[in-house]
């Protein structure tokens, strides 16, 4: 309750530039709605749901074992890393960096096993604008099928501290 009442007449419908900016908000609230789920159904960027719990250590250790039997290179001292076709791929995020560098054939299907040592953070794959979160404890599983080749960033974009900004990895896709 407001500590008057306004008058009776207070309601000016809009006119002029104020109608036009309101109706393409509207219109945009509306084009936006239906974008949501049409995307979810067309898009092919959607996530299984697909996950598992998994300690920190043991995804690590999977890390680890994944590079050991797929490393194909090395960059800046990051392993470049290439799975077989239809096989698993495994990203590990923390602060403030992601590990390692993926390869993938253009054509194949891959399982992206994504997941956090520390705290959450966001997966985002540019220029795809493509994006997922990576919580600790949490073995989030995508199923990746790359469409065209080149070089595609990762991008964090959950805010997880001051090297938030320095955050990117990498995935390579390959004809
Ligand atoms: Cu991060």
């Amino acid at each position: 309750m407001s500590i008057y009442t306004p008058p009776a007449d207070w309601f000016k419908a809009p006119t002029g530039g104020e109608r036009l900016w309101v109706g393409l908000a509207v219109l945009w609230c509306i084009v936006m709605t239906i974008a949501m789920p049409y995307w979810y159904l067309y898009g092919k960027q959607n996530s299984t749901g697909e996950g598992y719990r998994v300690e920190p250590g043991a995804f690590a250790e999977r890390v680890g074992r994944f590079v050991e039997t797929n490393q194909v290179g090395e960059e800046a001292g990051i392993p470049i890393v290439e799975p077989a076709p239809g096989g698993d791929a495994y990203l590990m995020a923390r602060m403030w960096a992601f590990y390692p560098i993926i390869q993938l054939r253009q054509g194949q299907t891959y399982r992206l096993h994504i997941s956090s040592m520390d705290l959450q953070h966001g997966f985002s794959l540019q220029p795809l604008n493509m994006n997922f979160q990576i919580l600790p404890g949490y073995d989030h599983v995508l199923t990746l099928t790359p469409t065209s080749s080149g070089q595609f960033s990762i991008v964090c974009n959950e805010y997880c501290g001051i090297g938030h900004h320095m955050m990117t990895g990498r995935i390579l896709v390959v004809e």
